[in-house]
């Protein structure tokens, strides 16, 4: 499409004679009209182009403020943290930078004189999808409430040139296509050459005796990878802090091609170069489960040595070598375990690089590290081959078994004689091929264990743990995680959040404890009014979405009842569509009383190895298909399964859902965080007594919380006789539904396709115990629909959700970090 962008730059730059690209002027439209007029040096231009001169523009807004952050985090000793993270799932920046520097008007004003708008210009950012799920967007949120703390606190990731895999649906099936997110150039980074360092791989180990008694180790004949640093700006909410999220691109190193091109092998020579590229390459998209892979564990190492070096030598231009005073300016938060080689690794560094004695390096190391975990799930512990770390990293393996061998002292002197509790407790798991367990080493190596929610703590210590718990009960702690109320409400529902505003002031975004002030207008007639109001237009908004995206017709008259994350068993997207089958049923059969007319939408993404995952997102379209063309059933129920779910449809979906579903086997889910960013944006909840869902209901009460299910002991309990076929046979609701689904009523011409997820539901070993929670999650949502039919109370219990999610806010969670973690002396 032609545009006279240029002439409308031309005529801006002419007003102000004096600015130039060497010499620029303060502000955007400057600086916008500088970067079209004398870097896209043509006069047509299209929306990316446009889109990308905008971001350079704030982010050269942004520049001064992240220089004096720096000079101002060097120059008063104070303690530096470093998020470590394989997954940082940003979502767009635009929006978000505007909002933190208040400049939202400002760019809206500037862009019309280009012809086009914000919301436009949002819409052309591809989203950085650098994390699967929850873990990654957790990481996101915190850089976010670290810097609007003013906290100096470093994100370190790594540069995936693939970030999650784009989801297609095709005939009902997931299709996985690369994320290209880089094709367009990222105007947020910054590449910092000068910053590189190199990561070392294979090769073998050396032992020096230089004196009697004194071992020297040298790890030589390593392959050399760089590791190059591309920065990107975290602003915080209008406080002038610029925090850095430093993404790491691993590139091939030119002494590592010299042999062969020596010997005359050009080609192989530069062909070695993608195998050190490859590391960086991709995104493993794999959210509950490990697979073990060697280039997997490699980017774990690539993360955790290129970070450390960076700390190292950071510390050391400022401290010299006396790494005496490390851990009083040094913190590293583990997001999960996949960073924890990064225990050996400053081990190595210390001991190799530094010349420290074991004690010393050792000290050091216990006092800076610390570990969060976020899973229960077993299939999800890493286990790393010992046989394939030593062959890729022989020193780091050294280490670890020394880690091992003087812990194992310990435990033998807690529990003398108890062989069993070294062989429980051991880093190292034997029976065939060795492992190393690195819950374990991140554990013994941490001063500091958190889970991510109240129950999943306690069941850490109970059980995943209890070894640990009994050895040192100290290092235990919860920090209930939290989402940034910047992104999701402030800026993913401006009309609600002006609302707030217009009620209790603008102070609510920085300390959204404040919300509880709503629940002084809850009998406010016109308040209530006006909340329902905007609700209904952000539902406008949804239909319009879902319509785009999957060509289904929702209606927003009708409640909008929302599944949106991972698809895994134990979230449980199979209840939710037996119970919209067991709906359809009862339409069908013209009991329609109390029906509550609803669109139920579901997203998420499979892991691409996880069949039964896969076959419940064919289910779900395949069920969406049957009901959304049957004339007699639209009026009360339709549905849509929501392609490609990410970040940024997050922010177009929580405003405008009704009714949020967290219905996870209870003790599954650590915590969520889906459930804070729908509650936040005043959806009612149908949830089960897990993860953050209990605190939440705590917080809102359980008058205005749609509970139902077994919890988490019960969930034990019932597990050891457990009789699917019984319950079934017992619900008549139930066997309805699974007569249903085996009469191959949903996949009449592909006979068979849903066998499995059928005999998963009667399997006596069902893990996930879908059938026992059933009838119970169909009668709490026959009350769902009794109290959406009163719409007067079904709003007051709305704007009560709001006003008690302030505990939920991510800043919330981080001061918990800085206090009682990262600054506890
Ligand atoms: C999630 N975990 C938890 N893992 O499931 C969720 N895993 O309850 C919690 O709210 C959230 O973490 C934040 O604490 C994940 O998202 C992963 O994505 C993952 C990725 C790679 C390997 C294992």
């Amino acid at each position: 499409k032609s545009n006279n962008h240029m002439n409308v730059a031309a005529e801006i730059l002419a007003d102000h004679p004096n600015c130039s690209l060497s010499e620029p002027c303060d502000g955007l439209s400057i600086s916008l009209a500088r970067h079209i007029h004398y870097e896209l040096c043509r006069d047509e231009h299209d929306k990316h182009e446009l889109f990308n001169a905008l971001a350079l523009s704030v982010k050269e807004q942004m520049l001064e403020n992240w220089r004096q952050t720096r000079l101002k985090d060097n120059q008063y000793p104070q303690k530096q943290i470093a998020y470590l993270s394989l997954e940082f799932l940003m979502g767009r920046a635009l929006g978000n930078a505007l909002l933190s520097l208040d400049m939202t008007e400002e760019a809206q004003k500037i862009l019309t004189e280009y012809s086009t708008n914000l919301e436009d210009m949002e819409q052309v950012e591809h989203d950085a999808g650098l994390g699967n799920g929850g873990l990654g967007r957790l990481a996101a949120c915190f850089l976010d409430s670290c810097a609007s703390l003013d906290l100096p606190v470093t994100g370190y990731g790594i540069r995936y040139q693939y970030g999650m895999f784009v989801q297609k649906i095709i005939d009902g099936y997931q299709v996985e296509r690369p994320d290209r997110w880089l094709r367009n150039g990222n105007p947020w980074e910054v590449r910092i050459s000068n910053h590189s360092v190199s990561v070392p791989f294979y090769g073998h180990t050396e032992t020096h005796v230089n004196k009697p008694g004194n071992r020297h180790h040298v790890w030589v004949n390593t392959q050399n990878v760089l590791a190059i640093p591309y920065d990107m700006p975290i602003p915080g909410f209008k406080n002038k802090r610029i925090n850095t999220l430093r993404l790491w691109k691993a590139e091939a190193n030119d002494e590592f091609d010299l042999s062969e091109f020596n010997e005359g092998d050009y080609t192989e020579a530069v062909a070695t170069k993608n195998l050190a590229e490859q590391i960086t390459m991709v995104l493993y998209p794999n959210d509950a489960s490990v697979n073990g892979k060697e280039l997997r564990l490699k980017q774990q190492y690539f993360l955790s040595s290129a970070s450390l070096q960076d700390l190292l030598a950071r510390y050391v231009r400022k401290f010299g070598k006396d790494f005496s005073q490390f851990s009083t300016y040094n913190v590293m938060q583990l997001n999960d375990t996949h960073p924890s080689i990064a225990v050996p690794e400053l081990m190595r560094l210390l001991l190799d690089q530094y010349g420290l004695g074991w004690d010393e390096a050792w000290k050091i190391t216990t006092q800076c590290m610390a570990y969060t975990n976020h899973t229960l799930l077993p299939e999800a512990l890493e286990r790393w081959s010992v046989p394939m770390m030593k062959n890729m990293l022989p020193r780091i393996v050294e280490i670890i078994l020394e880690i091992n061998a003087r812990f194992l002292e310990v435990v033998a002197h807690k529990w003398p004689e108890d062989i069993q509790k070294l062989t429980e407790m051991s880093i190292i798991e034997e029976g065939g091929e060795q492992h190393i367990r690195m819950a374990y080493l991140a554990i013994v190596a941490s001063f500091s264990v958190n889970g991510v929610a109240g129950l999943h703590t306690q069941l850490l210590k109970e059980g995943l743990f209890n070894n640990f718990y009994q050895l040192w009960p100290n290092k235990f702690n919860n920090k209930t995680n939290g989402v940034t109320p910047r992104r999701w409400l402030a800026f993913c529902n401006p009309k609600l959040a002006s609302l707030i505003s217009r009620q209790l002031g603008d102070k609510w975004i920085n300390d959204l404890s404040l919300l509880t002030g709503l629940n002084a207008f809850i009998n406010d007639k016109a308040f209530v009014k006006d909340w329902a109001q905007i609700k209904y237009e952000n539902k406008q908004a949804l239909t319009k979405f879902v319509k785009q995206q999957c060509g289904v017709e929702f209606d927003p008259k009708m409640m909008f009842d929302v599944q949106v994350k991972r698809i895994h068993e134990y979230k449980r997207q199979l209840l939710n569509i037996l119970h919209v089958i067991h709906l359809y049923r009862r339409i069908l059969n013209g009991d329609t009383q109390n029906i509550a007319p609803r669109c139920v939408l579901i997203g998420g993404k499979a892991a691409p190895g996880y069949a039964m995952a896969k076959q419940i997102i064919k289910l779900a379209n395949n069920v969406a298909h049957m009901i959304n063309s049957d004339p007699k059933v639209t009026p009360y129920l339709r549905m849509a399964f929501l392609p490609n779910y990410n970040v940024s449809a997050m922010e177009k979906i929580c405003p405008g859902t009704d009714l949020s579903e967290q219905i996870s086997t209870a003790g599954k889910e650590a915590s969520g965080t889906g459930n804070m960013k729908f509650m936040m944006n005043g959806a009612l909840t149908i949830g089960t007594l897990d993860g953050a869902n209990i605190e939440m209901l705590e917080e809102v009460g359980k008058e205005n919380f749609f509970l139902f299910g077994l919890d988490a002991s019960q969930v034990s309990q019932t597990r050891i006789n457990y009789n699917p076929q019984q319950i079934i046979e017992q619900s008549k609701a139930l066997s309805g539904v699974m007569n249903m689904l085996k009469s191959g009523h949903f996949n009449l011409e592909e006979p068979g396709i849903f066998d499995h997820i059928i005999n998963s539901i009667v399997d006596p070993h069902d893990q996930w115990m879908t059938a026992a929670d059933f009838d119970s999650y169909c009668l709490t949502q026959d009350l769902v629909a009794k109290t959406y039919l009163d719409q007067d109370s079904w709003q007051q219990m709305s704007i009560k959700n709001t006003a008690a999610s302030g505990r939920f806010s991510s800043d919330n969670t981080i001061a918990g970090y800085r206090d009682e973690i990262w600054m506890k002396k």
